[in-house]
């Protein structure tokens, strides 16, 4: 999955709330506590397995595959996507992978070593990383003249809140598929939880994090807009994440809150009554179910968005 962006310093005009990513110690303590607590992971991967079945068939008449990984992070996406193809008919699979943060684009070539030596009946997997953003990298395209490398699927995981301007980068991504090329991308659903929050108070968080706030159904909108010659379809994926019973003094709940307002320790530092506003939204059946132990699971619910230029 995507990395959070790298930002330094950032303080929010919403009183003294700031971004969550401008303390990388919380960022990774919040991040850790959601990773361990939600089952967005397996939630992701599962519906990827099952799109990879799809492509797997749909690609069926080529023995050589370019994928491109918009905003790849870790590499965690990209193993499966890889070891699912890998494993079917293709002999060659060649990966651009792009993200601009150094330390992940590292970590996603350790994770993805071993995929490069091939047994017998795998595909041949090469990998190429970009250290940069999607939109310095069409940059550097635009300015030479040099036409946009075409690719058979194209894949942007939890990545488009991170961006100045996801249409462009939509577009950008759409022009750099192969005629019969498949995009997809997952994004926080437009129902989920963060959805409510977002909407609701977004313009109150922190402005200054590159998190754009965008849900799926903003970026489904997007979508709609490249054009009639492009189809677009969207599927809902379940998650949950587990907040637990009391979002003020419990350090799993403070963790989830951050993580979910994307801002640094924010029930110590936000202002009244937009803590008290916010907290109790999240805490709302708008967003939660609670158990009979007041144990709360918040909705995490994501969206796919799948394209292809018909
Ligand atoms: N932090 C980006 C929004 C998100 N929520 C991802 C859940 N997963």
């Amino acid at each position: 999955m995507s990395s959070a962006p790298d930002t330094t310093n950032s303080t929010s005009g919403a009183g003294s709330i700031r971004s969550l990513y401008s303390d990388t110690g919380r960022y990774l303590q919040s991040f850790g506590a959601f990773l361990k607590d939600s089952d967005e992971h397996e939630a992701i991967i599962n519906w990827i397995k099952t799109y990879m079945d799809e492509m797997i068939v749909h690609l069926g008449g080529k023995k050589d595959l370019r994928l491109m990984s918009v905003g790849c992070g870790d590499g965690q996406v990209d193993l499966v996507v890889i070891e699912k193809l890998r494993n079917a008919h293709f002999q060659n699979i060649h990966v651009t992978l792009i993200d601009p943060s150094g330390e992940q684009t590292d970590r996603c070539r350790t994770l993805l070593q071993s995929l490069t030596t091939s047994e017998e009946g795998q595909a041949q997997v090469t990998l190429t990383f970009k250290t940069t953003s999607f939109e310095d990298y069409i940059a550097t395209f635009e300015a030479s003249g040099e036409a946009l490398p075409k690719y058979d699927m194209v894949y942007l995981v939890q990545m488009l809140y991170y961006v100045k301007n996801p249409f462009s980068v939509l577009e950008n991504s759409i022009k750099s598929l192969e005629g019969t090329g498949r995009l997809f991308l997952i994004h926080v659903s437009g129902h989920s939880g963060y959805a409510k929050v977002w909407k609701k108070f977004g313009p109150r968080l922190p402005q200054d994090d590159n998190c754009n706030y965008t849900t799926a159904d903003d970026i489904r909108k997007l979508c709609d807009q490249l054009g009639d010659h492009v189809h677009v379809d969207q599927t809902e994926i379940e998650s949950t994440f587990n907040i637990g019973s009391d979002l003020r003094t419990s350090l799993t709940g403070q963790l989830a809150v951050d993580f979910i307002v994307e801002a640094a320790e924010f029930v110590e530092k936000a202002p009244e009554p937009l803590k008290s506003e916010v907290l109790d939204l999240i805490a709302s059946d708008e967003c939660t179910k609670k158990n009979e132990k007041g144990e709360m699971s918040f909705n995490n619910n994501l969206s796919a968005i799948t394209m292809y230029v018909r």
